[in-house]
């Protein structure tokens, strides 16, 4: 019995996953939460919004007869990951983690880990400063308290509501972002400090190769601790992972 899948999508690697999926000709689903406007379209049936929780998530790996579960969402999207876990212990549906490695401070890094967006918040410099967001739209409440910095946020689509942040410049991208684009953002709005999530991978990373040139401090915020499961990094191990349910192992 050939597996049929659910890939939780979202990353870099879920889409590199979606094509070698698609290309063996997979009984597969990607699944999007359904965060920005026009996600990248996926080469396999693509279905967009939450499941309603465990449970949703549950009925819809029965009512779809999903034998296999892929979850390559973000290391930050904590909450799919652990319902992913409860749900598949719930219905014994199989459960592999695609989950790229966290980056790691190197030579010329001048990194400083922090707990949270709050902490990075609290950490931010006295004398009023360029800072780059690179966290996206939903951790910006954190630095509220800290209107008296510049901020340089860079967000999928236009943020709904007000910011919040009297001084604050919007730049419209989806990554991956490049060392080139991301140079020339810093210098051109004179970053001081940036604070990122330790999401890993390539697409976000050219950020703090252009910090490291610039000499920048960075505020790392480390990503959330999740329940234990079979994890691997490359989309490659998961077809393995895969091509050993196909062959009843
Ligand atoms: C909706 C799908 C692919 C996936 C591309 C990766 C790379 C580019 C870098 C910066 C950091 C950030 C953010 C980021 C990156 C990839 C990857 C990645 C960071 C899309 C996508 C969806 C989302 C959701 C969005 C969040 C936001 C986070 C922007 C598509 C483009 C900051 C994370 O407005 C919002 O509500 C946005 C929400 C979750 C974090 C946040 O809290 O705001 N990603 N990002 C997915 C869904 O609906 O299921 O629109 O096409 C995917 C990608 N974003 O296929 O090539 O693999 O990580 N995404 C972070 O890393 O800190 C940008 O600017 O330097
Ligand atoms: P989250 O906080 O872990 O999830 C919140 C809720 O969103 C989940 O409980 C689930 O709703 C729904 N959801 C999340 N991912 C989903 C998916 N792939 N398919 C269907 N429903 C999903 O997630 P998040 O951090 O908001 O991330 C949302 C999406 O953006 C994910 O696909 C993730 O891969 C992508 N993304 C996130 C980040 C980040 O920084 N967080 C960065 C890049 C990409 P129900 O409980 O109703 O099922």
């Amino acid at each position: 019995m050939s597996p049929r899948i659910l890939l939780l999508g979202g990353t870099t690697e879920a889409s590199r996953l979606a094509r070698l999926l698609a290309e063996v000709g997979a009984d597969a689903v990607f699944s999007y939460a359904g965060r920005t406007e026009t996600p990248i379209p996926q080469p396999l049936p693509t279905r967009i919004g939450g499941f309603g929780g465990v449970e949703g998530l549950a009925a819809y790996l029965r009512g779809n007869a999903i034998s296999h579960v892929i979850d390559a969402t973000h290391p930050f999207a904590a909450q799919m990951s652990r319902n992913a876990v409860a749900a598949c212990a719930q219905t014994g549906v199989k459960l592999l983690a695609l989950e790229r490695p966290a980056w790691m401070p190197g030579p010329g890094d001048n990194w400083r880990e922090v707990e949270t967006l709050e902490d990075a918040a609290a950490a931010l410099p006295v004398a009023p400063t360029c800072i780059f967001l690179a966290i996206g739209r939903q951790g910006l409440p954190a630095f509220t308290p800290r209107p008296e910095h510049f901020y340089l946020l860079r967000l999928v689509n236009e943020p709904g509501g007000d910011l919040l942040l009297p001084q604050a410049e919007i730049v419209l991208a989806r990554g991956p972002f490049t060392l080139e684009n991301d140079l020339a953002l810093l210098r051109q709005h004179r970053i001081g400090l940036i604070v990122a999530k330790n999401s890993g991978g390539t697409g976000g990373s050219a950020k703090l190769e252009a910090a490291r040139l610039l000499g920048l401090p960075v505020l790392m915020v480390p990503r959330p601790v999740l329940p234990a499961r079979a994890v691997v990094a490359e989309p490659e191990d998961a077809l393995r992972w895969l091509h050993g349910a196909d062959r009843g192992v």
